[in-house]
């Protein structure tokens, strides 16, 4: 971990002693194979408090912050108290405008590195060198709800990483999902505003399920390929370590020699891809709001970094139309099959922030942020984006000098012709302000492209001005498809599901009706199946045409969609279960319940922790009430949790070991048995030994045993490891085994 300890204020003024930085050079350079450059950037605004006398902001230190200053001690406070007055006017400021959208998120600092030099397609800096550690700053959030709202929501995630490089910063500002909603951005503030709480009463929070959002869905077929993600496991991730990350839109990549070729970009968690089930992801919302918040600091906090690695889909610009769909369009994605994820370089999340407003609130990414070797295409979607996000720091950040807010300043120098405005820290010498000048000597100068100055790509554009939409965007059905085909059983269930829960909140019949209607275009038995749970029919005729998003006065069945064939009618690489790109051998991280009581088997438990530790995960226990906890032996260990502090929803998976007294005291305990009953119905493994076994018989809703030949019960759930007196070492690594693979799906029952 990088040196965190700010500069000591002297107590008696105020002056920092300015230690030399340690990525610095004596020459005065930043050392860019040093990743703490952005962390030695950060200290010039770090305080530490510790020894400090307390001061007003002016300096002037302060006697008594306790009491105002009054006529009398019971008489009226007079204006003329500064120090209460300053106080009270700071606190009445604190708040600033939450995001409009992505208000819920968390962040964390790390680093990027290139595992080899990329100069044969990009001329980006910090993609040149793996010596080179290019600083990060990434936030993940959920979309729609606001600042407080559960991490656990239905919901896209936000993916948003800002490299901080020699060149400046470049922001890949993407999402967990590949695809989005819409394919232009003058839909967003429509689609923001029918999936936001609806305006009349506020309601209902983090969610999609109401009938605004799926009134406005219903009438956009483009999109139902968004719809079949956001409805499937993608949605509920068990960790923020445990997703994908997409920039979503087709960039460039533009080598030295100035030739360009498309590109995706991917982030791969080496964790894997986890969801959580719905019913848990409900449960965790009241149980731990701040679920994945918690995870990604613990894990920083722990040393276990989460790392993803960068990919690219690299398309050669002569391909450009050789697909089945637009690579400009955003609701499609490039099947991995067609075009592979090359996986380029890796990053790693070290740090936690000091201070999540001045970090976490106040980062304000843009997909404009980009840097020489990369550039953007014409994607209607992104086009809008360019515009909107220095817009919206505007109103956020209070005015244009969001980019001199330490999280945000480039570690690169910057050095320009902007001067004042609101919050201005840059104290600018000189006498000239612009260019060109001649007192000045020219300064500062225009950088020649062999002296990294940014030369857009001279795409050739040949067009009338026009407001429309190309017909390469028509074909809004066959990835969704593509998508449902690619799942298994228990996430093609998972996605029916989600369709009954969102479309069972709509109150409005037409809407769901044109819901199913949609959903047939995708799949029949899909439709089906979420009509039967919502106990109406497909309809086969509709009130309106499948698609209105359509300009005035035109007849809207010109713009109905299309079908056009897909190269492939599945990819594996879109399931989060048979993903090829990520193995289930791991249980690294992940959250072990131990549930013991006082004359618990502590040999076991001894045996059981030291497998998991060895493995990676982190086992707790969970006793009827915190404190000392006495093992058979007499080992002593301190309760992690209480049946009242902890739930199976955050945990991974469950031991019941043996020792009589034990699993009596816990037998008797309701939550102990609502504990497991909860893990089984999660398809969570659960594992027991001794006389734990038979309180896994009497809490599991289902007999996990069966007789064989030799009249010994054996387990038929592959999810369920027990043993009455056999080896726990053998028992651990069976529990370890099944854990790994995640969920037992096979447990769950029809749609
Ligand atoms: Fe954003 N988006 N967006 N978006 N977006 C914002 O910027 C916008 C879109 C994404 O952690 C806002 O600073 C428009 C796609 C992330 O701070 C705002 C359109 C993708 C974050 C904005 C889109 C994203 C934002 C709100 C359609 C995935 C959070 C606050 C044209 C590729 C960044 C802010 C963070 C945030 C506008 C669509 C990702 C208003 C107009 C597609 C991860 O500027």
């Amino acid at each position: 971990m990088t040196t965190r300890k700010a500069s000591k204020k002297s107590s008696k003024g105020g002056t920092k002693a300015k230690a030399l930085r340690s990525s610095e050079r004596r020459d005065g350079q930043l050392d860019p194979r040093i990743n703490d450059a952005k962390t030695d950037d950060l200290q010039k605004n770090t305080e530490d408090s510790g020894g400090e006398f307390l001061t007003t902001n002016q300096g002037v230190r302060i006697n008594d912050n306790q009491n105002s200053l009054k006529a009398g001690d019971r008489g009226p406070t007079l204006l003329e108290d500064f120090i209460l007055r300053e106080k009270i006017t700071h606190f009445d400021h604190e708040r600033i405008p939450e995001r409009v959208v992505h208000a819920r998120g968390s962040a964390a600092h790390g680093y990027f590195q290139v595992y080899e030099s990329m100069a044969e397609y990009t001329k980006a800096g910090f993609l040149q060198d793996p010596a080179v550690k290019t600083p990060v700053f990434v936030r993940f959030s959920t979309v729609a709800g606001s600042r407080g709202s559960t991490d656990l929501a239905r919901d896209v995630r936000g993916f948003a990483v800002k490299f901080y490089t020699q060149q400046g910063n470049f922001d890949i500002v993407g999402n967990n999902i590949p695809v989005f909603f819409i394919q232009d951005a003058m839909k967003f503030p429509d689609l923001v505003h029918a999936v936001k709480p609806e305006p009349h009463n506020e309601m209902p929070q983090a969610a999609s399920a109401h009938d605004t959002f799926w009134d406005f869905i219903s009438l956009m077929p483009e999109s139902m390929h968004m719809i079949m993600w956001v409805m499937s496991d993608r949605a509920i991730p068990r960790s923020l370590r445990m997703m994908e990350g997409f920039g979503v839109h087709t960039f460039r990549l533009i080598n030295e020699r100035g030739k360009s070729r498309f590109v995706k970009f991917h982030w791969k968690p080496l964790l894997g891809l986890h969801a959580v089930v719905w019913d848990e992801a409900q449960k965790i919302s009241g149980k731990d709001p701040d679920f994945h918040r918690r995870d990604l600091w613990e894990a920083i906090e722990n040393g276990d970094f989460p790392e993803w690695e960068l990919g690219v889909q690299i398309v050669e610009e002569k391909d450009e139309h050789k697909f089945a769909f637009d690579l400009l369009d955003p609701t499609k994605i490039i099947p991995e099959e067609i075009v592979p994820v090359r996986r380029i370089g890796k990053m790693t999340l070290n740090r936690n922030p000091d201070n999540f407003f001045a970090e976490t609130e106040q980062v304000a990414f843009h997909v404009g942020n980009i840097v020489p070797g990369i550039d953007f295409t014409n994607d209607p979607l992104m086009q809008g984006r360019l515009f909107s996000y220095t817009d919206t720091q505007l109103i956020r950040l209070g005015g244009p000098n969001f980019h001199e807010i330490p999280i945000n300043r480039p570690v690169a120098p910057v050095h320009n012709n902007q001067r004042d405005g609101f919050m201005r820290q840059t104290v600018n010498r000189g006498q000239t302000s612009y260019e060109p000048n001649s007192l000045r000597g020219g300064c500062p100068f225009q950088a020649g492209v062999d002296m990294g100055g940014f030369q857009s790509f001279a795409e050739r554009i040949d067009a009338q001005k026009i407001r429309a939409r190309s017909a390469s965007f028509f074909d809004h059905f066959s990835q969704a498809t593509l998508f449902y085909n690619s799942q298994t059983e228990p996430e093609k269930r998972h996605i029916i599901r989600a369709l009954r829960f969102e479309l069972g909140k709509v109150e409005t019949p037409p809407i769901r009706e044109r819901m199913l209607a949609l959903l047939a275009q995708v799949d029949k038995g899909l439709a089906n199946s979420v009509a039967e749970g919502l106990g109406v029919k497909v309809p086969t005729k509709l009130d309106k045409p499948m698609n209105m998003s359509v300009p005035g006065g035109v007849d809207p069945r010109k713009f109905q969609p299309k079908k056009v064939e897909q190269e492939i009618d599945s990819s594996p690489a879109l399931s989060m279960v048979n993903n090829p790109n990520f193995p289930k051998d791991s249980i690294k991280t992940r959250k072990i319940a131990l549930l013991i009581a006082d004359g618990f088997d502590d040999t076991a438990v001894d045996q059981m922790n030291k497998t998991l530790l060895t493995a990676g995960a982190m086992p707790k226990t969970v006793a009827p009430r915190l404190g000392v906890v006495t093992g058979a032996n007499g080992i002593q260990v301190k309760a992690d949790f209480s049946f009242l502090t902890a739930s199976s929803v955050l945990f991974d998976a469950v031991f019941v070991p043996g020792g009589d007294p034990s699993v009596a005291a816990l037998s008797a305990e309701k939550d102990a048995a609502e504990f497991l009953s909860e893990a089984y119905k999660h398809c969570k493994t659960i594992a027991g030994s001794g006389a734990g076994v038979g309180l896994l018989a009497t809490s599991l809703a289902k007999d996990f045993t069966e007789a064989n030949e030799a009249g010994e019960r054996i387990a038929v759930d592959k999810g369920v490891v027990t043993t009455r007196a056999g080896s726990i070492k053998d028992l651990a690594e069976a529990f370890v085994s099944a854990s790994a693979l995640h969920r037992h799906w096979e447990r769950e029952s029809g749609p």
